[in-house]
């Protein structure tokens, strides 16, 4: 009867979990997808979840793990904004002995014991992704420009390493211009608006390869406003797959994006609730797959 459920209820809130989230940002528009659908799907799973957004800066996250380790939370979960610069703080973690899940984003740390595992898409295979299909459509002739995403950032540094490695199995593909548009639509505007004039109005340009999809977006308006045609003249592969993007390529003004799935907060999850009821070695990477999408 009720005493019964209520003493369910009492049960299940004893040993609900509480774990604090440190997020990037809100940069984009995956990013605030991702943000949300981790905040739903902790209800879902009766988390007390702390969400802390950093707002792109590292030292906000230094400091929201270490609020959280002074709160005592069960578990940390970081989405890192930058790779270096981590040791010292996922020391201080272990130390207290509250486990660390890396989700999304890397960091560069020596000992990987410093953290549980890394819950996260192939960046780099989404930058082979990009290369693969621009090779396929170029038939391995393109003059490239890049519009890289925040520097020092796990999916700047493999989606260009990715990216670069195919390309380089075809001698007549080449980037001729490559900058950072941190990850967000006024970034990739103002850097694509630099190269239309450093390349006089992208005289000879095959394609734009942007990091993510909101640097498109911000760049296939420059072009539109240069009079130039994003889609047509210029083949335009980004990553993400977001809404706006699909319509961009239902459009004709963007050729493909490789999705990035955002409402993964049902497979991560798990796998740390799972965790802090009986701690195992996981594997340091649970790898969450890329799908490339184009307009038809
Ligand atoms: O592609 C971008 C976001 O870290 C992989 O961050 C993620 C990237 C994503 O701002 O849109």
């Amino acid at each position: 009867g009720a005493v019964a459920f209520a003493a369910t209820i009492a049960a299940t809130m004893a040993s609900a979990q509480t774990i604090g989230f440190s997020q990037v940002g809100s940069e984009g528009d995956w990013r605030p997808a991702f943000s949300a659908n981790m905040q739903e799907s902790a209800k879902e799973f009766g988390i007390d979840l702390k969400f802390a957004n950093a707002q792109g800066k590292q030292e906000e996250q230094l400091r929201a793990v270490r609020a959280f380790i002074a709160q005592g939370v069960d578990a940390i979960i970081v989405a890192p904004v930058v790779v270096t610069g981590w040791d010292q703080v996922l020391r201080e973690a272990k130390e207290a002995e509250i486990p660390v899940f890396l989700v999304d984003r890397d960091v560069d740390v020596e000992d990987k014991t410093l953290y549980v595992t890394r819950i996260s898409a192939d960046f780099n295979l989404e930058g082979k992704l990009a290369g693969a299909w621009l090779a396929t459509e170029s038939k391995g002739t393109c003059k490239i420009v890049e519009l890289q995403g925040t520097t020092g950032s796990a999916p700047a540094i493999e989606r260009k390493k990715g990216f670069e490695a195919v390309i380089s199995q075809f001698p007549a593909m080449e980037i001729v211009a490559t900058q950072s548009g941190d990850f967000t639509t006024e970034g990739g505007k103002k850097v694509m608006e630099a190269f239309i004039k450093s390349t006089n109005n992208l005289d000879g340009i095959c394609a734009s390869f942007a990091h993510n999809d909101n640097m498109q977006l911000g760049a296939i308006q420059a072009m539109k406003e240069a009079g130039l045609k994003p889609g047509t003249d210029v083949q335009m592969v980004s990553v993400d797959y977001v809404p706006a993007i699909k319509d961009a390529l239902a459009a004709g003004e963007a050729n493909a994006s490789v999705e990035l799935r955002s409402a993964v907060g049902g497979f991560i999850y798990p796998i740390i609730l799972d965790y802090l009821k009986s701690p195992t070695e996981l594997d340091k990477w649970i790898v969450i797959p890329s799908d490339l999408h184009t307009a038809n």
